[in-house]
């Protein structure tokens, strides 16, 4: 399992990711001149601020009779006035520069990314001398550690320093070289192009913006060291250690972060002291063994091989894509890479690029953007056993439940909390638009209360933590689910709706052209649906709020009905409007497939054809984010083959100079090409080949739901089910040849198989059997794993 390379990265997605879940680097890994663009996930432009807009509720009765009268772009228009300013950027920390001395002509270059290990390699020879350079981000010890070594004694020779696009100086401070600098109070995102300056510092240091420092080290073996305003200089050595550490002065979403910030420089100076008790060696292993903690959960075989094992990952790509089932795994296992090195407890969300962003104007602002791509970013956490990871979408969703409080009562005079399309780290939960620039299609979406409380009920339904539940969760799920009361009202029929509505960033046709705001898009009933059954299951599991669930479970039922429309598609708005693009890259009217579980091929199969009918007209392309959906989608439609058809349209290699958006794919170090960059994509793909190999709605395991023909053998083991089961299985010939699954807690399981099944204990008695596929139900024993075989395997053996 890894990424290599037989040259250096030209283009920033060529380059090698490493992470600890906060401070992230980019390896070019040239020969001469090494380039490390650095990251620390807290580095963000602003600062707290009022983004809400009483403007809104006063708009809101307008914009709804309008919206009753069927002038859909006049209210369109008229939701302009009901936006707030747009969100800060995730700014780029700096670059490590190291500068050899042995020149740039080498042979026997290699470069790699091993997954295993989380450690990312090069190596090549220059005259007889071979030179390698190892790199790692440490969870443990916060820092970066870079070891250096050649064949010979005393041929390593290079100068290392740090400079930054953000305004920075840098000075050496005893044995260390110190990059300290301040961030920007405002970052404009790159499309808004209206103020003359789109990037503005304080007029002094000690402004209201944040500060941050890097701090550099070395250790070196047979040779020489000394720092001066140039740099670090090594010289003569025969190995070298060079330590990086990294704060800022964030101090939490509601802090000043220049008045009220910590100390970036103390902080970075207490992680690079401590990491320097340990050599490189003991830092490598307090690494491998903490990474390996949560990466060896899982393991997958998606069939043999058919590349050559030499070839470079990019050539691979290229000439193999999903034809090489193998690749598809290392797909599979990069997206789990990129969770633990972009997100582990007590850090930032991984954000739109996870943590790896070099533009002081990143795309989108490299913000939370919730409408899809920060809930996508944790779809792997729970099935791809990585509850951990989970936990900082968790934290933040109970930041936006504050912010969001507030932004529900001024914007919507409404209660509980809500949030819209974007955020970033000061939890901004308003629309976005700057007053009036944005189109509502997209800012004006106070939907994302309810979806992200989805991954609340999730971190629940997969680790069955009651506690958890009860204190932590349910609260934040009760209030997302009272701002959704409070914003239903009721329709003509007496059903409730959504008003204005929209189905995010897709538009659709009236008689006068293309508008976005409604009544009531399916996205929102789908998302209003599902927090409301999730409350409900909460309540009663916990034993609470029976009155409270009574009057959700009723405003559920008069939920404006989902609809098929003329196409036998189901309909994405609650009239049948015609689609601005029938392949629009958004497929959010198939939420209940798909995060969601409202439809179902058993329940509610008129809807569910229709909603693959729906699926079926968007076609197979879309940015590198919507092909991971519908891999997913598909593999809930139990169509093995047509998801590999998406994943193989998703491994197409993309290089950095076509020109923007012209496809979707992956870049040469396999990160997810929108284009541009978007990390949701690789966490998608994983989420998505979970989905096909196990499925766990309503209470069933579903054993290999949508396997394709191309991965006829194969196996995988540690995926996790709702319910809190774990499972391992194996296949041969298409079909399952063994299984294991335990439980934490126990109790009765539910197991659904193409074939009849026998289930045994960890003694080997048969504590159940069916005679045709079909659910086998059994009785687990808490922390016992149960093995299950299929019955012509029995006989036959
Ligand atoms: C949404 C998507 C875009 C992009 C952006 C970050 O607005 O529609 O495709 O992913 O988020």
């Amino acid at each position: 399992m890894k990424l290599q390379y037989t040259k250096p990265a030209k283009e920033w997605t060529e380059a090698l990711p490493i992470g600890n879940g906060r401070l992230g680097a980019m390896i070019f890994g040239a020969v001469e001149q090494e380039r490390i663009e650095l990251n620390e996930d807290t580095l963000w432009s602003g600062g707290p601020k009022d983004w809400n807009n009483p403007e809104a509720l006063a708009s809101l009765p307008e914009v709804r009779r309008l919206l009753d009268e069927g002038r859909y772009r006049e209210a369109d228009l008229a939701c302009k006035n009901m936006m707030g300013p747009y969100t800060q950027s995730y700014l780029p920390f700096g670059t490590l520069r190291l500068s050899f001395e042995h020149g740039s002509v080498a042979a026997a270059y290699e470069r790699e990314l091993c997954l295993e290990e989380a450690l990312a390699r090069v190596q090549f020879v220059v005259g007889a001398v071979r030179y390698t350079r190892e790199m790692i981000s440490s969870f443990p010890d916060q820092v970066m550690a870079i070891r250096l070594t050649c064949s010979e004694p005393g041929m390593l020779s290079f100068t290392a320093k740090l400079d930054s696009k953000l305004r920075v100086r840098t000075f050496v401070d005893g044995d260390k070289w110190v990059m300290r600098g301040t961030a920007p109070e405002h970052v404009d995102p790159s499309y808004y192009r209206e103020n003359l300056r789109p990037i503005r510092y304080g007029e002094t240091e000690e402004g209201g913006a944040m500060t941050f420092e890097g701090r550099l080290a070395a250790t070196v073996e047979g040779g020489w060291l000394q720092l001066d305003h140039d740099g670090l200089h090594v010289r003569g050595a025969t190995c070298a250690t060079l330590y990086f550490s990294a704060a800022t002065s964030f101090n939490g979403f509601d802090c000043e972060p220049g008045k009220q910030g910590r100390l970036a420089g103390e902080r970075a100076e207490a992680s690079l002291a401590a990491a320097m008790q340990f050599t490189y060696q003991e830092l490598r292993e307090r690494h491998v063994k903490d990474y390996r903690s949560l990466y060896e959960r899982v393991s997958i075989r998606l069939g043999n091989r058919v590349s050559p094992e030499d070839m470079p990952t990019d050539a691979r790509i290229m000439t193999y894509g999903a034809n090489d089932p193998d690749l598809a795994a290392l797909l599979f296992q990069y997206g789990r890479y990129l969770m633990i090195a972009s997100s582990r407890p007590g850090t930032q969300p991984a954000n739109l690029q996870g943590i790896w962003n070099q533009d002081t104007r990143p795309p989108w602002s490299s913000n939370f953007t919730l409408n899809i791509n920060t809930e996508m970013n944790y779809w792997p956490a729970e099935t791809c056993n990585l509850a951990e990871c989970h936990e900082p979408l968790i934290n933040f969703i109970g930041r936006l439940a504050v912010t969001g409080r507030r932004t529900a009562q001024v914007n919507y005079g409404a209660a509980g909390w809500t949030a819209h399309h974007n955020s970033d780290i000061w939890a901004q939960s308003a629309p976005v638009g700057a007053y009036g620039h944005g189109d509502p299609v997209w800012a004006l979406w106070p939907m994302a209360g309810a979806w992200l409380c989805q991954h609340l009920w999730e971190h629940y339904a997969f680790g069955q933590d009651e506690g958890y539940l009860r204190d932590a969760a349910y609260p934040i799920m009760k209030e997302a689910a009272k701002f959704c009361l409070d914003w239903l009202i009721e329709n003509e029929d007496s059903y409730l709706v959504t008003k204005p509505s929209t189905s995010p960033e897709h538009k659709f046709r009236t008689e006068d052209g293309l508008a976005g705001v409604c009544t009531a898009a399916t996205m929102d009933l789908a998302l209003i649906w599902d927090l409301f059954t999730n409350c409900c299951e909460a309540a009663e599991l916990l034993e609470q709020d029976a009155e409270f669930k009574r009057e959700l479970s009723d405003a559920r039922n008069r939920l404006l009905p989902l609809r098929i429309g003329r196409y036998g598609q189901l309909q994405e708005w609650s009239e049948d409007f015609e689609d601005q693009d029938v392949h629009h890259r958004h497929v959010s009217h198939l939420f209940g497939v798909f995060p969601g579980r409202q439809l179902h091929g058993t329940d509610t199969p008129e809807l569910f054809d229709a909603a693959r009918t729906s699926l079926e007209r968007r076609g197979d392309g879309g940015t590198g984010w919507s092909l991971g959906w519908k891999i997913c989608l598909w593999a809930r439609f139990h169509d093995g083959n047509r998801a590999l058809g998406l994943i193989s349209n998703l491994l197409r290699l993309v290089k950095e100079d076509e020109i923007e958006f012209t496809g979707a794919g992956v870049y040469a170090n396999l990160f997810d090409a929108h284009p541009p960059f978007q990390i949701d994509g690789n966490f998608a793909a994983a989420a998505g080949i979970a989905e096909m190999l196990l499925q766990s709605e309503r209470n069933v395991l579903h054993l290999l739901p949508a396997l394709p023909d191309a991965w006829s053998c194969g196996s995988i083991s540690g995926l996790r089910a709702r319910g809190g089961y774990t499972v391992s299985m194996e296949w041969e010939a298409g079909m399952l040849a063994s299984a294991t699954i335990s439980s934490v807690q126990g109790g009765t399981c539910r197991v659904l198989a193409q074939t009849s099944l026998r289930v045994e204990d960890a003694s080997g008695a048969a504590v159940a059997c069916n005679e045709r596929e079909g659910v086998l139900t059994f009785l687990m024993q808490p922390g016992q794993t149960y093995r299950l075989v299929p019955r012509q395997e029995i006989s036959s053996s």
